[in-house]
């Protein structure tokens, strides 16, 4: 099996590299979009661009994607809500599993039914161990899953379950607090998640100014996804890049 953007994500955490994402709601970026995206993207140096969401509407992924693709060649990562939002035209799958709920659907079951074609994409696989955790506010996410946040005072029970995880051999973790949450994942949090796995850890949800993504680096994170606040104004792509990449340069 294919693992070639895995051993990126591994080798980027040994050499103490922190990495950007943007994510990517097809239903939000229309072509003429999409281009002025990826050109910001290309000149901030993002590092992945996510594709996907909880919930999508128009059918419109594959095109997007394929628009992203003969853009540039940054790597597109899937970030899938359900088994229909898999595209042979990405690099790679984020193949989650929603650890921190018990929805067993979301845990095993649509990957059951999805396996043949999942395999038959040819994508790289990822297995992620997907954590929500409370943002505040019900999020797309937290609704859409029908499973109970991780309470985000409840630094122990990420921690336990993200450990879980790893010994269940997922290779990435991904803890979220939802798309345009009120309230980003506390440092406190991530902090006592990265420093008890190896796996390499993405941070998301409700990241908003590049200082917060900047913390979350220097707490243990080792990807930032950030959209929402970019469909808001897309001039944070290069500011939240370079304060995820400064990081770089301190560790
Ligand atoms: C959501 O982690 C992602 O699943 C990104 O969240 O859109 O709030 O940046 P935002």
């Amino acid at each position: 099996m294919k693992n070639k953007l895995y051993q990126h994500f591994l080798r980027n955490k040994q050499q103490g590299h922190k990495s950007f994402a943007v994510l990517v709601d097809p239903d939000k970026v229309d072509n003429p979009k999409i281009e002025q995206l990826v050109s910001l993207a290309i000149d901030a140096k993002v590092d992945y661009l996510f594709v996907g969401g909880s919930l999508l509407i128009s059918n419109h992924q594959d095109e997007c994607i394929q628009k992203i693709k003969s853009l540039c060649n940054i790597p597109v990562i899937l970030f899938p809500g359900s088994p229909s939002q898999v595209s042979k035209y990405a690099d790679a799958l984020l193949y989650l599993s929603l650890i921190s709920g018990r929805n067993p659907e979301l845990l095993i079951g649509q990957h059951v039914v999805s396996a043949p074609f999942v395999r038959k994409s040819g994508l790289e696989i990822m297995p992620t161990g997907y954590m929500v955790i409370d943002g505040g506010a019900p999020t797309t996410v937290s609704y859409i899953s029908n499973a109970t946040p991780i309470p985000s005072d409840k630094n122990e029970i990420a921690l336990c379950t993200a450990m879980a995880g790893e010994m269940l051999g997922m290779k990435l973790i991904y803890m979220d607090s939802g798309s345009g949450a009120k309230r980003p994942i506390p440092e406190s949090m991530i902090e006592m998640v990265a420093s008890h796995i190896e796996a390499p850890l993405i941070i998301g949800g409700g990241i908003s100014d590049p200082e917060k993504a900047y913390r979350n680096c220097k707490a243990g994170a080792d990807v930032i996804v950030v959209g929402n606040a970019i469909e808001k104004d897309e001039s944070l792509i290069k500011e939240m890049s370079d304060a995820v990449h400064s990081m770089m340069i301190s560790v």
